[in-house]
C-alpha cells in the first residue's frame, strides 16, 4: 500500500483503494486532503486500467466531518476566498463507481462524503449524522440537499436540526446505506462489491451511475448554490465562533441566537 499520509492508496486489479488516514482526528476532512482526494480520483476515473473506485475509512471512523479547526476562526469572507467547494465538484463528477466502506463515525463532512459515494457498505458500528448544527453552523457540502433525497424531510429534518446521529440500522432503514454488515466484515463485504462491479462492463457501469445520479439530482444544483450562501454566511455570526471554539476548548458552548 502506497502511504501518502493522509491518504493511502493500492490497486488491487481493475480496483483502486484510497484510504483515509488520519486516525488522529477521527479522520477530519481537511482542505490538502480534499484536494488530493479530487486528484487522487480524478487520475483513476482517467485511468483505462481502473473500473472501480474504493473509499475506506478507519474502523473508528469513516470521517468525523470537516476539520473544525481549520475553520474555527474563519470569516465569512475567508470561507468564500477558500472556495473548498470547488473539491466537492470534482468528486461529485467522477464518472466511475464509488464504493464506499465506511465503520465508526460519518458525521457532517464525513457523511456528505459517504454520500458522495455510489455503493455504501457499512459496518453495525456506523452512527452517521449531519452534527454541524452543535457548533453554529449546518451542512455545506450537500448534505442537507442529498440526505433529504436520501431519507426524505421527516427523518432530514430531524437528524439535520438536532444533530442526532443515526445507527447502522436507522441508516438502512431509511435508505440512506446499501448494506449493513457485522462490524468484522465491513471493509472485506466493500472489497467484494468492488470486485464485482470491477467484472462489469466498464462503461455500462459509468452510465449506470450518471444515469441514476440525474433520477437523484434534478434540481439539486440549486439547492447546493443556496445552501453554499447559508453555510458560508454563518461564518459571521456570533455562534459559529462560540460553537467551534467551545468544541476546540471541550466545553459545552452558549449560544445567544447572534
Ligand atoms: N475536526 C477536527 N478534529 C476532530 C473532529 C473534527 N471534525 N472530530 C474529532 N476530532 C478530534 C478531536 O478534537 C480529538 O482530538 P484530540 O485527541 O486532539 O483531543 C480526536 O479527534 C478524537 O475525538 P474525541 O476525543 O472528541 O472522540 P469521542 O469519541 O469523544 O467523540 C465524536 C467522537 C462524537 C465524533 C466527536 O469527536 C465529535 O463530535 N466530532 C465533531 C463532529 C462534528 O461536529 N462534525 C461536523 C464538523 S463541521 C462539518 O463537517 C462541515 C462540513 C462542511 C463541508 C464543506 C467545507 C467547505
Amino acid at each position: 500500500m502506497n502511504d501518502e499520509h493522509h491518504l493511502r492508496t493500492e490497486v488491487d486489479g481493475s480496483i483502486a483503494i484510497i484510504r483515509i488516514n488520519r486516525p488522529k482526528v477521527l479522520n477530519a476532512l481537511n482542505l490538502e486532503l480534499m484536494t488530493d482526494l479530487a486528484d487522487l480520483m480524478e487520475r483513476y476515473d482517467k485511468d483505462d486500467a481502473i473500473v472501480v473506485i474504493l473509499l475506506a475509512g478507519g474502523e473508528r471512523a469513516w470521517a468525523a466531518g470537516a476539520d473544525i479547526g481549520d475553520m474555527a476562526t474563519a470569516s465569512t469572507q475567508d470561507m468564500r476566498e477558500r472556495d473548498q467547494f470547488k473539491q466537492w465538484e470534482r468528486i461529485k463528477r467522477i464518472s466511475k463507481p464509488i464504493v464506499a466502506a465506511v465503520s465508526g463515525f460519518a458525521l457532517g463532512g464525513g457523511c456528505e462524503l459517504m454520500m458522495h459515494c455510489d455503493i455504501i457498505v457499512c459496518s453495525e458500528t456506523a452512527k452517521i449524522g449531519q452534527p454541524e448544527i452543535n457548533i453554529g453552523v449546518i451542512p455545506g457540502a450537500g448534505g442537507t440537499q442529498r440526505l433529504t433525497r436520501a431519507i426524505g424531510k421527516a427523518m432530514a429534518m430531524d437528524v439535520v436540526l438536532s444533530g442526532r446521529f443515526l445507527s447502522a440500522a436507522e441508516a438502512m432503514q431509511h435508505g440512506l446505506v446499501s448494506r449493513v454488515v457485522p462490524r468484522e466484515h465491513w471493509y472485506a463485504e466493500a472489497l467484494q462489491v468492488a470486485k464485482k462491479l470491477a467484472t462489469m462492463p466498464p462503461v455500462a457501469l459509468r452510465s449506470a451511475k450518471a444515469s441514476v445520479l440525474n433520477a437523484h439530482e434534478a434540481h439539486l444544483s440549486d439547492g447546493l448554490v443556496e445552501e453554499r450562501r447559508l453555510f458560508t454566511d454563518l461564518f459571521d455570526t456570533d455562534d459559529q465562533k462560540e460553537g467551534m471554539a467551545a468544541f476546540m476548548e471541550k466545553r459545552r458552548p452558549s449560544f445567544t441566537g447572534r
